[in-house]
């Protein structure tokens, strides 16, 4: 027998779906989702599966998650709220409106909360860790295949949707092969060619000349080569490895020595080693050809700008809104890059407790910014803080590696703590977490931060970088 792999989730995914199942097919269902690219690729999955079975929904993005926020949304209360990447802190108050939903999150929740009116599905409370293998999309592709098998209708073409909000998640561990992730890919196809995916082969690179691609790329973010697409050539050639032509034109053996290349200037450079495979590895693209990830840095880009309601949509709609947003990317890698730029002097950054302090132009990157420095830049076991000014508010986003034997930091708690204290906002995940506020607190903000962190850190004092390479 054909076996699909067992889904931990299904007994909620089924509870979830009796509690829709029990509302009158007119009545109002709000989806809730946060305003990023995994909670929009969630959102999106959950619009089609609503939309194929004839249900009325109107869908909010918010990244609010204040008690104002909630009056205004309960003030007209939904029949039914289904809320995706977000929710897992907010069980009580959805308790305590009496407003029947669907939380489809994986953050580490306060509580499970599930009764009659509430189904809570979320990996941490079937013992797995959340935010390692698993988004929010992926989550709401469990319920969605669940209701949608229920009225006999396909859910094959929600896949693509549910991959983009795990590569939207991929720095925060979320994009790690394990878990859910694991299962979603299987279901993807990635061990059969009937799929709903392709399948790329590696290296997963940017589209283009290889010298370019490489000089002008993200990810990776090579630091002997930024910028200098005639460094590129010079090192490709004595790999033996064309540079003027795309990989996707590259023979196999070709390939292999590009990937050891990269492995070999990346472990060089300092990078976190668990996100080289992910280069190395077969990537989903469309039927159309777009690469997965790119859609999903797409729909970040257009996030970044403050257009999240476009991003959804182009992920709805068809290849005009799809390239609508596409005119985001070229500002977004800019900024990035920029962002980068001032990074590969981390020994000249200043530090709060452990953690090394970046400081940008741009507040509403801070977040893919951080994520490039965690894995690409030779931080260690450091947490690594960017922030900028959105407005008269600052953004700031914390990341850190898994290390072995280093602290098992808790970024969620820290930044949590120390925004509170200055009248802000933060949480998150362990590894990946994010604060907002007022930017006339930053500096205070930071010294409590660098304190909670020093805490966790088992009060070592950790060398600065100078120090330790003095
Ligand atoms: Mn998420």
């Amino acid at each position: 027998m054909e076996g699909r792999p067992q889904e931990p989730l299904q007994p909620r995914a089924e509870a979830a779906a009796d509690l829709l199942e029990r509302l009158p097919p007119t009545s109002r269902v709000v989806v809730l989702a946060d305003a990023d690219t995994d909670g929009i690729a969630g959102a999106s999955v959950i619009a089609r599966a609503l939309h194929r079975t004839g249900r009325r929904f109107t869908v909010r993005l918010s990244r609010r998650r204040d008690a104002a926020f909630f009056d205004e949304l309960f003030a007209r209360p939904p029949a039914l709220l289904i809320t995706c990447d977000l929710g897992a802190a907010e069980i009580e108050r959805f308790q305590s409106a009496r407003v029947p939903t669907i939380v489809l999150d994986h953050h580490e929740p306060q509580k499970d909360g599930t009764g009659t009116s509430l189904v809570h599905i979320n990996p941490h409370l079937e013992g797995e860790d959340g935010s390692k293998g698993a988004s929010g999309a992926a989550v709401a592709w469990v319920f969605a295949r669940t209701w949608l098998e229920r009225h006999g209708l396909p859910a094959d073409d929600l896949v693509p949707a549910a991959l983009v909000g795990a590569e939207g998640d991929r720095y925060h561990g979320g994009g790690e092969e394990r878990g859910l992730h694991t299962r979603l890919k299987h279901h993807a196809g990635a061990e059969r060619d009937d799929g709903p995916v392709g399948w790329q082969e590696p290296p997963i690179l940017r589209e283009g000349p290889l010298a370019e691609a490489l000089a002008m790329g993200i990810d990776p973010y090579l630091v002997r080569f930024s910028g200098d697409p005639g460094a590129v050539r010079a090192a490709l050639e004595e790999q033996g490895v064309p540079h003027d032509r795309p990989v996707a034109a590259l023979s196999h053996p070709e390939r292999r020595r590009l990937g050891t290349f990269l492995t070999f200037e990346l472990l060089s450079q300092g990078a976190d080693p668990s996100h080289i495979p992910r280069l190395l590895t077969p990537a989903p693209v469309l039927p159309d050809g777009t690469p997965v990830g790119r859609l999903a840095e797409t729909v970040d880009a257009a996030c970044r700008q403050g257009h999240a309601t476009e991003a959804l949509s182009a992920l709805l709609g068809g290849p005009p809104e799809m390239e609508r947003i596409h005119l985001y990317l070229g500002r977004y890698e800019e900024a990035i890059r920029a962002g980068l730029a001032g990074a590969p002097e981390l020994s000249a950054l200043p530090t709060t407790g452990p953690a090394l302090v970046l400081r940008l132009d741009e507040g509403p990157y801070s977040g893919p910014v951080a994520d490039r420095v965690n894995a690409w830049l030779d931080v260690g076991p450091r947490p690594v803080v960017c922030h900028g000014p959105t407005g008269a508010r600052t953004k700031v986003s914390l990341r850190a590696r898994t290390t072995p034997d280093g602290p098992h930091w808790r970024l969620d708690i820290a930044a949590d703590g120390a925004a509170r204290a200055v009248g802000g906002i933060g949480g998150g995940h362990k590894l990946a977490a994010g604060a907002n506020v007022p930017s006339d607190q930053t500096e205070a903000f930071l010294e409590r931060l660098g304190k909670a962190l020093t805490e966790q850190a088992g009060g070592e004092r950790f060398p600065s970088l100078r120090e330790a390479t003095a």
